[in-house]
């Protein structure tokens, strides 16, 4: 059985943003506002399917893949590239490769106890991301 990471879940900590989405070549004004934000994924799981919005004040973002079924991902409203992204099982973690004019670019994601954990990573740069279970 994978883990079970339904759920709507809070924003708490945000780290290094700002260098992921320089890296991203995200332009001043919309990294001042992006920063700001305090998103809140609401996963969907069905096994090994996964339906994960990014929902913001500013903008969302709509990702559905499958674990280890390699999809085209545009991504639409954020830096606004096509990658070839794969989505693994490391044990209970998700481990997504996003091929692609960026080197080094893809997200991990683990669960420990109420909090859900993100890095996302683009070229040297990681931002550390870290949810709270919703009530
Ligand atoms: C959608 C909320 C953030 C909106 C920020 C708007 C502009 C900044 C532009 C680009 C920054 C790059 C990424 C934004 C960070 C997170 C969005 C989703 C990242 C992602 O790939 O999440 C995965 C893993 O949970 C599922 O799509």
């Amino acid at each position: 059985m994978p883990a079970d990471y339904n759920g709507t879940w809070n924003m708490v900590s945000n780290d290094n943003f700002e260098g992921y989405m320089q890296a991203l070549g995200i332009d001043f004004a919309t990294r001042k506002i992006a920063k700001m934000l305090k998103p809140q994924k609401v996963i969907e799981q069905k096994g090994d399917f996964f339906h994960v919005q990014t929902l913001s004040s500013f903008r969302n973002y709509n990702a559905e893949f499958t674990v280890g079924v390699e999809f085209n991902e545009e991504t639409k409203g954020l830096d606004n590239r096509k990658c070839k992204t794969l989505v693994t099982w490391d044990n209970d973690r998700l481990v997504c490769v996003q091929k692609g004019e960026k080197n080094n670019r893809g997200w991990i994601h683990w669960i420990e106890g109420d909090q859900l954990f993100l890095e996302l990573s683009c070229e040297d740069q990681v931002c550390k991301q870290v949810y709270k279970k919703a009530d």
